[in-house]
């Protein structure tokens, strides 16, 4: 029988956990202060865990660092690869002695992570067979296998159906020389074409293997922690994934190099089993919805939101929604399960942008109905922003600035863009030499796209003030007169950087407008003590004319 070992490595640059950056959340440890570790339940694993189970014997365990770095109460560590060595020689996994290894790499920053995670894996358990797979391994390979000599084979998209066959197969070599979802440096070396082996019925795959990890370790530092919703809601939430693929073809995205542009779905009758399941054996109150385009069928969406009301469970969409999709009736029914929050990838606030870079199938005035659509119904809008990709311009941005000036949205996202592996926008960037940093590991913190019109620098500070001007000096709960509201963003800000004295100066300026005169005093003194004392916040009080607080 295979005994399996799945391993997540940190989604986190060693430096940026260490030494986080001006913008990044921050958590306080005995040994000082690191940067945050976002901790969701990896799907792809569980799922394949649930698929060869029901299909063959093996043993599965799981080992995910993002998990390891958020409980350690001291880190002494030089390294991540030193903290790897110590936890993978513990007897828990020496003696459970796997078969196979199986590294697990989603997002860019886990790149170098992922490559000392094999070189420890490889010395520890030097006869088990050594795995990668996830979008990154898919997408860089070739860099994968010129960087390290101790993976045996990598996955290209989607492993279900091809890793129950390398598990079953007697000759494993063989397998892997003939399997075309499998990737060997032989075969990289060749040049040949690897395809995708998916499956097309997703209910073969069975309820997800929650029993390999356990659902309290991902609930503290979870994706709803990010957002300013109830903590008991926070703690309920539980992930479902009824649909894999987009058709889409935003520049930006890099999804459809694991799933493909084809939707596959659950059936509504697995959806409905699995959203008991998760409520009765999980006890979840939110579903979280992790699919790439839930509504690309607009019926099913009504009928995923009937059950969602049945079962009397909540919902959110971390992925966010389609919003071309989301008319009126949409929202309703969302907001008819408790649903009050949406994340909205608008990504850009310029038309131009949207249908010439980014290739996204949404105009300005959709976005405009949408906003005002949530507000009626009471739903907070939580928009996400791009900018400094290849091509737009400086002017571009002052667009799009200008547009989201004028969206009542809770809050906004502003991030750079990041040239993810497998996208569109990385190959433009590599074709036109725009790429000024490591794109191979890009946190999604730094930017690192310089063109003729901006420079990286020039994106981080424009994506820092716009970020500043839009959730702060013009925050839409505060100029609406919902202080209340307004402050619940400013207290989760506070959460995050407890140094962040716009959130302060703000917030102080809410318990005014609400006659809470001692709360006033006590955020207008840390406010100016923050001011006093930083050079960094007190260069952008005068930036933006802040008065003093009197
Ligand atoms: C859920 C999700 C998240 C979750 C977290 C997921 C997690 N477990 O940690 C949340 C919402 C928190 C999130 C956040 C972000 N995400 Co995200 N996310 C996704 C999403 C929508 C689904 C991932 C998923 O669960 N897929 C379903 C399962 C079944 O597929 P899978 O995980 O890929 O696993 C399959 C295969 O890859 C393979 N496989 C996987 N592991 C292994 C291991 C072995 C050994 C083998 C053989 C095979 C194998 O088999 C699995 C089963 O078929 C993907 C898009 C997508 N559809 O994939 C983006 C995606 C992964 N996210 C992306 C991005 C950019 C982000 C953010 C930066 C967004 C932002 N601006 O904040 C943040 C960064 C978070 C961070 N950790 O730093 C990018 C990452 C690209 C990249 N190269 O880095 C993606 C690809 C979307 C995109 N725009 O292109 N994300």
């Amino acid at each position: 029988m295979e005994r399996i070992l799945f391993i997540v490595p940190p989604y986190i640059k060693f430096e940026s956990f260490v030494r986080p950056a001006f913008n990044e959340r921050v958590v306080q440890k005995r040994t000082g202060n690191y940067g945050s570790v976002l901790t969701e339940m990896p799907i792809g694993l569980i799922s394949l865990s649930a698929y060869l189970k029901k299909n063959a014997p093996v043993e599965v365990r799981l080992l995910d660092f993002n998990v390891v770095l958020n409980k350690i109460e001291s880190f002494n560590y030089n390294s991540f690869a030193e903290l790897f060595f110590e936890t993978l020689s513990a007897p828990e996994w020496k003696d459970f002695a796997p078969t196979m290894v199986g590294i697990s790499a989603l997002f860019a920053p886990a790149y170098y992570n992922m490559l000392d995670l094999a070189a420890t894996a490889r010395k520890i358990f030097p006869a088990s067979m050594l795995m990668a797979g996830g979008g990154v391994p898919t997408n860089m390979y070739r860099e994968m296998f010129k960087a390290s000599d101790c993976f045996d084979a990598i996955c290209y998209g989607e492993a279900e159906k091809p890793l129950l066959a390398l598990v079953k197969a007697g000759d494993k070599k063989a397998l892997l020389r003939n399997h075309l979802s499998w990737i060997t440096r032989e075969k990289a070396e060749n040049n040949q074409m690897f395809q995708f082996d998916f499956i097309e019925d997703l209910d073969e795959i069975p309820f997800y293997d929650f029993s390999i990890l356990n659902a309290d370790d991902y609930r503290e530092h979870s994706l709803l922690g990010l957002f300013p919703l109830e903590k008991e809601r926070q703690k309920k939430g539980m992930p479902i994934m009824t649909s894999r693929g987009c058709p889409h073809k935003c520049c930006f995205c890099a999804s459809h190099t694991v799933h493909g542009r084809v939707v596959r779905f659950h059936s509504l009758k697995r959806v409905r089993e699995d959203l008991m399941r998760l409520r009765d054996e999980y006890g979840a109150q939110t579903a979280v919805f992790f699919d790439d385009h839930l509504l690309v069928n607009r019926h099913r969406a009504f009928e995923i939101v009937n059950i969602l009301n049945e079962l009397k469970l909540t919902s959110f969409f971390p992925s966010s929604l389609a919003l071309y999709a989301l008319d009126y009736k949409m929202l309703e029914a969302l907001k008819s399960t408790g649903m009050d929050n949406l994340i909205l990838s608008v990504e850009s606030g310029s038309e131009r942008v949207l249908r010439e870079i980014m290739h996204k199938p949404l105009n300005l005035s959709i976005v405009s109905r949408v906003l005002r659509d949530c507000r009626a119904l009471g739903i907070a809008s939580d928009v996400s922003i791009l900018i400094g990709l290849p091509g737009e311009t400086k002017q571009d941005i002052e667009d799009a600035l200008a547009f989201l000036k004028t969206l009542n949205a809770s809050w906004f996202r502003i991030s750079m863009a990041t040239p993810l592996v497998g996208s569109e926008m990385l190959d433009t960037c590599l074709q036109k030499n725009f790429i000024k940093g490591d794109y191979m590991s890009c946190d999604f913190k730094r930017a690192v796209i310089g063109t003729d019109d901006f420079t990286p620098e020039y994106i981080q500070e424009k994506a820092y003030t716009m970020n500043l001007e839009l959730n702060f000096a013009l925050n839409t709960e505060f100029r609406l007169g919902n202080y209340a509201t307004a402050l619940k963003g400013f207290a989760n800000t506070i959460q995050a950087r407890d140094d962040h004295a716009f959130a302060y100066y703000f917030a102080a300026k809410c318990y005014k407008m609400m006659n809470q005169a001692d709360k006033y005093d006590e955020y207008r003194s840390k406010y100016n003590a923050i001011v006093s004392q930083s050079a960094f916040w007190k260069k952008y009080a005068e930036q933006f004319a802040l008065a003093p607080l009197v």
